[in-house]
């Protein structure tokens, strides 16, 4: 097979210095605080982008950040009040990053990502009744109430989790676009990280693997500047994720993640190279987490004031924001989406909540070990 020489391109707001290495002070929020010039450079890049997409994809595409929104913020609610349980990651300010890159794959296509993955998991179609009736912990929900906020999935969809141990996914994902590959299928894999897991051995080994064997498989590293409580800056050496692929050879691109139209351009071009020469890529996606790691954080490792900052850039604003500029949708028609998802929110909490609690012999089923051989 030939070799090829990795070309990592740049796409976003972001400031990189010659040797591609954030400075230590603007590695905070650079994406904050963009200049004039540069806020006018990304509006008429956004432009371009509306240009080239029909006004169905243009209007499912917001649905779909809107879906995710509403649902996380319905998920709270009810986490609050003691009706979800145990751990829930919410996704309110990143979902420009899963509804981008997924609306660029199709039904065939392979996702795997780790416990922050309701987005995902409603944006690959998995029906938003069963993943918040699997959020109460209820029978009728995905993995029949056992799983719970961290293991969503979905075979028919090929959702293939929702899963806990940071990185565990990335190897996983690696060998499901083995097997396509395998199986001579033209199947992508989509594999979503923060960028704490990039200093796991998992993704490195990952990466070798994948373009050694040419594999088709789309590497998603969703940095949102935490992992839980500590910032990128404090634990990690070479901070620009994207330039981690030159290592391996690998493609790969930075991409402004509030900009939804961005993060799907980017994972198109990805999936062309996967789809037509087996090739993988990493993708490095700068975004933000408007809440707390999980419902239980506590928040004192960054400012109000920081996150105030990020959320100007709000990924669901900026994109209504050009939606009504370039006269796509008007006020009245994106009211009337709001109103449609929220009756779909409404609607799935009124089936978990009615959804019965799974059954004591549940606990026996879907498990590897057989418990009455074990008793034997
Ligand atoms: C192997 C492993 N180590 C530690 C943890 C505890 N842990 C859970 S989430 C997390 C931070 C991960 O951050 P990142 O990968 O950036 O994803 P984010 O939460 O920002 O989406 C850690 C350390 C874990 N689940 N698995
Ligand atoms: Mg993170």
């Amino acid at each position: 097979m030939r070799k090829r020489t990795p070309e990592p391109t740049r796409v976003g707001a972001e400031d990189t210095s010659a040797t591609g290495l954030m400075d230590q002070d603007s590695a905070e929020d650079a994406d904050a605080r963009l200049d004039p010039a540069e806020a006018e450079a990304l509006k008429a890049a956004q432009k371009s982008r509306f240009a080239e997409l029909d006004r169905a994809t243009l209007q499912s595409i917001y649905r779909q950040m809107l879906l995710a929104r509403r649902f996380e913020e319905k998920s709270a609610e009810a986490y609050s009040t003691g009706k979800i349980g145990g751990f829930c990651h919410l996704y309110i300010g990143q979902e420009a990053v899963a509804i981008g890159a997924i609306s660029a794959i199709g039904k065939d296509d392979y996702v795997l990502t780790s416990y922050r993955e309701h987005a995902h998991a409603i944006a690959k179609g998995m029906s938003p009744d069963s993943v918040m009736a699997e959020l109460y912990g209820k029978a009728g929900g995905c993995s029949h109430g056992k799983g719970g906020s961290m293991h969503m999935f979905d075979k028919e969809v090929n959702f293939l989790g929702g899963h806990a141990i940071v990185g565990g996914q990335i190897p996983l994902a690696t060998g499901v676009a083995f097997a396509t590959k395998y199986k001579e299928t033209d199947q992508v894999t989509l594999c979503f990280f923060g960028e704490a897991a990039v200093n796991q051995g998992a993704f490195h080994e990952s990466l070798n693997m994948a373009q050694l064997w040419k594999l088709p498989c789309i590497y998603i590293c969703e940095n949102n500047q935490y992992g839980m409580g500590t910032s990128l800056e404090r634990a990690m050496s070479l901070q620009d994720i994207s330039q981690k692929a030159c290592a391996y050879e690998i493609a790969s691109e930075f991409v402004d993640g509030m900009d939804v139209l961005a993060v799907r351009e980017a994972t198109l071009r990805a999936v062309e190279r996967a789809r037509k020469n087996y090739l993988p890529t990493l993708l490095e996606v700068r975004t933000y987490r408007f809440m707390g790691h999980s419902m239980s954080d506590p928040g004192n490792y960054r400012t109000r004031a920081e996150i105030e900052r990020h959320q100007e850039r709000d990924p669901l604003k900026l994109y209504s924001a050009s939606l009504k500029e370039e006269g796509v949708l008007s006020d009245s028609e994106l009211q009337k989406i709001d109103d449609e998802v929220r009756a779909q929110v409404e609607q799935a909490v009124r089936f978990a909540e009615e959804s019965p609690q799974p059954a004591p012999e549940e606990l026996f089923t879907d498990i590897y070990a057989d418990p009455i051989q074990a008793n034997e």
